[in-house]
Parts: structure tokens; sequence; C-alpha cells
């Protein structure tokens, strides 16, 4: 499948709008004709860009205008037989993308999503202590929150709580921290992916949201790096993922037939003064969408199998 890479210029949904320029950095980089160097068709398909706004109500009208659009961008190479690769942008752009990828697998059944995160994303506007949308996007996706998010395409529900899994999250709030916890959302936390090993945990969880779905995506925040592999997101939070380990265990991931869409987000170039977080994000983008067979594959863990 044909590689269609799509530009979500939004920074509105965070405090530090320096992510809106992230797609656009990384597209002048060349990153198209990095992952062409895989041997697979890449190209951009779109550039989707939020409205400006200043007060927290405005970023979150801003932002439901925005999520709309970018659904739609999604959905025309996803019709098309493409794979969809959504270059954020802050996290806010994932209502969009998922909204968009559940809409088009929706008459065959539930799409499943690993979500890779220093933090949980999943605040309603009653729960969040900055009013951030970028704090939101898991919240609306399970049908909680902004009706402007949540019911986008005209429906809620694009994820189903069994249908996610949460991967690194080492900062976060109580009060979506018990929402994903009332809701049964399985969180790896980066204690226990620093235990386990992050390839032995997307493992893992990679066959819980293939499990019960028809169809299932990755959406990676680079804040879940370790700042010393990246330190140019919007909000870098201590003790994350290495790279390296990263890198091994998202190989050939979307060789998948069944890998629906992929989003890398929260890339922000005013922060990356010499290249180190561009260049993580372009390694983990070839990663994912290299061929399968060429590199190490992930061990099978315990659970896994007993997924199988
Ligand atoms: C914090 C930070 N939980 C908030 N969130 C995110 O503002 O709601 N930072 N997503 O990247
Ligand atoms: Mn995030
Ligand atoms: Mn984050
Ligand atoms: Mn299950």
């Amino acid at each position: 499948r044909p590689l269609a890479l799509i530009g979500a210029e939004v920074g509105e949904g965070a405090s530090d709008a320096g992510c809106k320029w992230g797609s656009q950095a990384l597209r002048e980089r060349g990153l198209a004709a990095h992952l062409r160097a895989s041997g697979r068709a890449a190209r951009w398909t779109g550039m989707v860009r939020a409205p400006a706004a200043r007060h927290s109500a405005q970023r979150l009208r801003a932002v439901e205008h925005f999520s709309a659009a970018l659904a739609q961008q999604v959905l025309g190479p996803a019709r098309a037989g493409a794979l969809p690769v959504v270059v954020g942008g802050d996290h806010s752009c994932a209502v969009g993308t998922w909204s968009a990828v559940a809409e088009h697998w929706r008459a065959q059944g539930d799409i499943g999503l690993v979500w890779i995160d220093a933090h949980l994303d999943a605040h309603t506007p009653a729960t969040s202590l900055s009013g951030a949308p970028h704090g939101m996007p898991v919240a609306a996706l399970l049908g909680h929150g902004s009706p402007g998010l949540a019911l986008l395409q005209g429906w809620a529900g694009k994820l189903k709580p069994h249908n996610l899994v949460i991967l690194g999250a080492r900062s976060f709030e109580a009060g979506e921290q018990a929402l994903l916890t009332r809701l049964g959302v399985r969180v790896m936390y980066m204690e226990e992916v620093a235990r386990r090993g992050f390839g032995a945990c997307f493992a893992e969880a990679l066959a819980l949201v293939q499990r019960h779905t028809v169809a299932w995506g990755l959406s990676f925040d680079l804040d879940a790096l370790d700042p010393a592999d990246a330190p140019g997101t919007g909000t870098p939070v201590a003790a994350g993922i290495a790279l390296a380990d990263a890198l091994a265990a998202l190989r050939g991931c979307a060789a998948d037939p069944a890998c629906a869409a992929l989003e890398l987000v929260e890339y922000n170039p005013l922060h990356d003064a010499d290249g180190r977080t561009a260049r993580a994000a372009f390694a983990l983008l070839k990663a994912m969408t290299a061929p399968q067979g060429r590199g190490a594959r992930p061990a099978p863990c315990a659970a896994a199998q007993a997924c199988a």
C-alpha cells in the first residue's frame, strides 16, 4: 500500500503552540523521500491547518473545526486503499484521524488503537486542569467530553475501551485516570514498560487491540520517548522509552494488512535546534513502514500467546 502523508497543522490544542509547525518542518526536511528509500510509494496528500485561536474556549472550537477537516483528509486515502500516515501537530489531531478510521471500518467492525504517550490524554473539559484539548483526544474517542469532538462523523464511541491500550504513561492527573479505570482501559504505565521492556509490552498491546477488531492503528506521541532522544516535543517528560527500543519493536508493524493508519505527533521544531527529534521522527516512521521480515521482529510475549 502506498503511504499517504497528511500534515496536521494544529498547535491550538496545546499550551505551547509550536507543534503547529511540526508537519511542515518534517515535510521540508524530506520525510516523503526518506520513506520512499524503503522502496514503497509515499507522498503528501494533504495539509490541514487549524484556525488560529487564543482563549481556552476558542481553542476547543478551533480543534473541533480542525478535526472535521482532518477526518475528511484521512477518509480520502483510506477509501482509495492507501495507508494514511498523519503527522502532527499537537495530539488533538488524533480525534480527526481515528474518527475517520473508525468511520471507514464501521460497517465491518470495531477498530483497535495502541496509544504510545507519556500522558493519558483522557481528560474531559470538566476534569482538565489546563483546558488544553491535546489532553482530551482519548476521552473524545471513547465517547466522553466535548460533544463537538466525541460526535465527529455524527456518532460517538469510535473506540471501545477494551480495544485501546496506552503505553508509556508517566505524567497524568487523577480525573483522566479515573475515567480510564472506570471504563477498564488497559494502561501500561512507564514503570511496567521499564520493568518488562518496551518490546514485550508493545507485542502484548498489539495482540490486545487486534483481538476483537477488524483493523488497528498506532498513535505515537514523541513525548513517550526519553527527552535525551526527543527533546523537541511540546511537553517532554523525564525517564521515557529509549528510541532504540521503540525502533526495534515497531519495525515492520504497519506491514500487517489490518494496520489501518499511523500517527506521529507533538513534534515541536522550535525546541529541536540540533534536529535530533526530527531524526527520531524519521526513524520511527521508517521503522513502522518497513517491509515485514527485514530486521528483528519482536518476540511474542506470554500474554500474546495466551491471546492467540
Ligand atoms: C496535561 C498534559 N495532562 C494536560 N497533557 C499532554 O494539560 O491535560 N501533554 N497531553 O502532552
Ligand atoms: Mn499525547
Ligand atoms: Mn504526551
Ligand atoms: Mn478482549
